[in-house]
């Protein structure tokens, strides 16, 4: 077996789960993190992310003695890079957002004094079309006394010393473990060669197919994959507005039309969260904006979704007002259901219905409550808004705004009478 040592650099939320899962299969990891919270939590053999099956994995290859994490890379056999690629951040609204591949380089630069003849290195981290090019560029630059793979050289490249390719993450927040093993990959390596290490490696774990590509058709799997369920899900955001605007049931219109044998269409909801759906699209845009119409137009249309929420939201609070003319606006309440950016998970990164709630606060002179039953205290940054229990807002607020179906809201019967519902589930 050629790879004894893995190396992954970045332990978040792709990176620990792929590294406990090289360990629970007995190969030697060395998880590499700048967070030195993110390494003694590791070292404990606790984590420091919320995955549901993680914590026992990584426990038990802690306990083995094959997983590690440390601060500064070791030599390996394999590294993975498993960094954020955010984008940069924009001056003006309408500018096009810009791929950030700042955490590539700072990896590309901790790695390169250890690689050694015969390494392989593959960027998992969701990235730009030509990011693995350029990767291979930066660590090219830091060794010149070894060889890497150029495509126009293909010959030599089969003797080069160093393997490159690109396997994008595809697994789904809180399925990360089943997902890590089953999922087919897609393997795109700088050359032949370096996708036949790539799916030898993989091979260690992974059930589902290793589908071989070259690195920038692999770039593009995965941002198609993301930018495809954008624009899937603003069709369904889009139906919402326009159904609102007709007095249409938008949820009982989708799915009759989802009786049809060739239609699916998604849900809407108060807009997209998360880390991946609501920026991939942009770095195809970035790249190829007189091209990428459609794909700019679902991340507007998504964008702007929550703040056609808070629009309804100030109309339910003047309507109320008008129904109840002994009252004023400071003594009206509203509260908001869910605070994740999507159900049944704790994370409120990017969240919409976070946005929505803290613009609601902003704006409005009364209370503006919260409920979120997966977090059990706002973070500091977070001011004006309350958090309460759901039989609280339930009795105390006046006005009910539904953003996360969470499984404790699904379950509640809600008979209130000002509702804005935007899952559909009251
Ligand atoms: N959403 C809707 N309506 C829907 C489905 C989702 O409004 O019908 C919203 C969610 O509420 C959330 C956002 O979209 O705010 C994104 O949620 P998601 O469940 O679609 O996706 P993520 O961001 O949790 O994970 C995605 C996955 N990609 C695809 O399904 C194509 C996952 O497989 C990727 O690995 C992940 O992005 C990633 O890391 O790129």
């Amino acid at each position: 077996m050629s790879f004894n040592t893995i190396s992954v650099i970045g332990l978040g939320y792709i990176g620990l789960p792929t590294a406990a899962m090289f360990a629970a299969y007995g190969k030697k990891v060395i998880g590499v993190d700048v967070n030195q919270h993110a390494v003694d939590t590791i070292n404990r053999g606790e984590i420091h992310i919320v995955e549901p099956d993680l914590d026992a994995i990584v426990h038990k290859a802690v306990a083995k003695g094959n997983l590690k994490a440390v601060s500064t890379p070791e030599p390996a056999d394999a590294f993975l890079i498993a960094v954020p690629t955010p984008f940069l951040p924009i001056k003006n609204s309408k500018d096009i957002p810009k791929p950030d591949l700042k955490y590539i380089q700072a990896a590309a630069k901790m790695i390169a004094p250890v690689l050694k003849k015969g390494d392989l290195v593959i960027l998992e981290s969701t990235s730009p079309v030509g990011a693995t090019e350029q990767l291979r560029d930066w660590l090219a630059e830091a060794r010149a006394d070894l060889t890497f793979p150029f495509s126009d050289k293909e010959l030599q490249n089969e003797q080069s010393d160093i393997h490159i390719a690109h396997c994008p993450e595809r697994v789904l927040p809180g399925h990360v473990v089943r997902e890590l093993v089953e999922n087919d990959r897609v393997i795109g390596g700088l050359t032949a060669k370096c996708s036949k290490k790539a799916v030898e490696l993989y091979k260690t774990f992974v059930q589902g197919d290793c589908v071989i590509t070259n690195a920038r058709t692999a770039e593009m799997a995965k941002l198609t994959e993301n930018s495809c369920r954008d624009v899937q899900i603003a069709f369904a955001n889009e139906l919402s507005i326009i159904c609102d605007k007709l007095d249409i049931n938008v949820w009982e219109l989708i799915s009759l039309a989802n009786r049809h044998p060739r239609i699916n269409i998604l849900q809407p909801g108060p807009g997209v969260g998360g880390h991946c759906i609501a920026v991939d699209p942009w770095f195809i845009v970035a790249k190829t904006p007189e091209q990428a119409q459609l794909i700019h137009t679902a991340r507007k249309v998504n964008d702007a979704k929550p703040q056609w929420v808070v629009d309804k939201v100030k109309m339910a609070i003047s309507d109320f007002l008008q129904v109840n003319p002994n009252k004023t606006a400071k003594e009206v309440t509203v509260a908001c259901y869910g605070l994740a950016f999507k159900a049944d998970i704790d994370d409120l990164r990017e969240s919409p219905a976070l946005q929505i709630t803290q613009n609601i606060a902003a704006m409005h002179a009364g209370n503006t409550f919260a409920v979120e039953p997966n977090i059990e205290q706002l973070p500091e940054r977070i001011k004006n808004i309350k958090l309460v229990e759901l039989a609280y807002a339930k009795n105390n607020a006046d006005i009910h705004v539904m953003l996360v179906d969470h499984k404790a809201f699904k379950n509640e019967k809600m008979d209130a009478v000002n509702i804005i519902d935007t899952k559909g589930i009251w």
